[in-house]
């Protein structure tokens, strides 16, 4: 997920340093960092007891949930650092309370909403979903949100909003590597209008029955679990309702590697690696890749 500048940067510093084998893309590698990374820290629930929610038993799994511990210290949040275990360290920086998340453009009632007001509008429930990232590892977590839909009913989005583009903050003071510009901060995303109304996008706010730990996006990321995760932004403060499709944060950077769309599909390969098995991060085991990661009746009508 490192565009090749840095990365190229970065691994001839860590030569010359010394470090042999980074492999950073490794796909096969259990990263050392797995061994010394820290559980979430337990926050209390200072959302009005919306947690654990009921669970929504229509979302069923194929493989057992993640253990907590590994999807909570072996996270891509960049901002942060390029190590998968650093964010659960650095990422304590953050001040997730009070959190204005806005809703804007192409819709009839833009809002500026406080957080904790909207999540006690919202209908709350858990999902147990598949998750892939591009670099072809995996995990299955239990997410606590609601749909991304309920939240665009409430702006009614005007007929020419075709596209949203989320926005994540823009924080130096809490992210070290918002302090360079080598990365176009803040990280943007987006979504077609037709996928932002499919039922499995979601709006999440906790996950293992608890608040978002920062690491995995608190307080609100998306979750689009039939796309390569990094469609699924997280610490987000703006969502904005636009007719065109917006330009995208890995698209920017590299083109040819991290497209719009990135619906998850064993049979494209990245460009430097094969996309038909994935390493599921707790337990090392490989399994095939499946279209949509799984989600083909929810969503192949989508691209038909
Ligand atoms: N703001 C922001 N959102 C982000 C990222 C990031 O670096 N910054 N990384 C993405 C990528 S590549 C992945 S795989 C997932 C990782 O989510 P997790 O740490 O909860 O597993 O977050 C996505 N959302
Ligand atoms: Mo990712």
């Amino acid at each position: 997920m490192t565009p090749e500048r840095v990365y190229w940067n970065r691994r001839e510093f860590l030569q010359r340093a010394g470090f042999t084998g980074l492999g950073l893309l490794g796909a096969s590698r259990l990263p050392a960092q797995d061994k010394d990374a820290k559980p979430a820290s337990k926050k209390d629930d200072t959302t009005g007891g919306l947690y654990p929610a009921r669970r929504n038993e229509k979302f069923t799994l194929d493989r057992p949930l993640t253990d907590e511990s590994a999807a909570t210290s072996y996270n891509n949040f960049y901002e942060f650092s390029f190590e998968k275990s650093a964010p659960a360290r650095l990422a304590q920086q953050m001040v997730v309370k009070p959190w204005t998340l806005e809703v804007t453009g192409l819709c009839a009632k833009p809002k500026t909403y406080d957080l904790e007001d909207l999540l006690k509008r919202m209908p709350f429930e858990e999902r147990l979903y598949r998750f892939r990232c591009v670099e072809a590892w995996s995990m299955a977590v239990p997410w606590t949100g609601f749909p991304l839909s309920k939240l665009l009913d409430e702006v009614e989005p005007l007929s020419t909003a075709r596209h949203l583009r989320f926005v994540t903050f823009l924080k130096p003071e809490w992210a070290p590597n918002q302090r360079s510009d080598e990365y176009p901060w803040p990280y943007f995303e987006g979504l077609t209008m037709a996928e932002a109304r499919n039922e499995l996008s979601m709006l999440v706010t906790g996950v293992y029955g608890k608040p978002l730990p920062n690491q995995n996006g608190a307080p609100i990321r998306l979750i689009v679990p039939w796309k390569y995760g990094f469609k699924s932004a997280k610490s987000i403060v703006k969502i904005e309702l636009v007719e065109k499709q917006p330009p995208t944060f890995w698209n920017t950077l590299i083109p040819g590697e991290y497209d719009f769309t990135a619906n998850v599909n064993p049979s494209v390969p990245h460009p430097r690696w094969s996309q038909a098995t994935e390493r599921t991060i707790d337990t090392g085991e490989r399994r095939p890749t499946l279209l949509y990661n799984g989600y083909a009746e929810q969503v192949a009508k989508l691209y038909g």
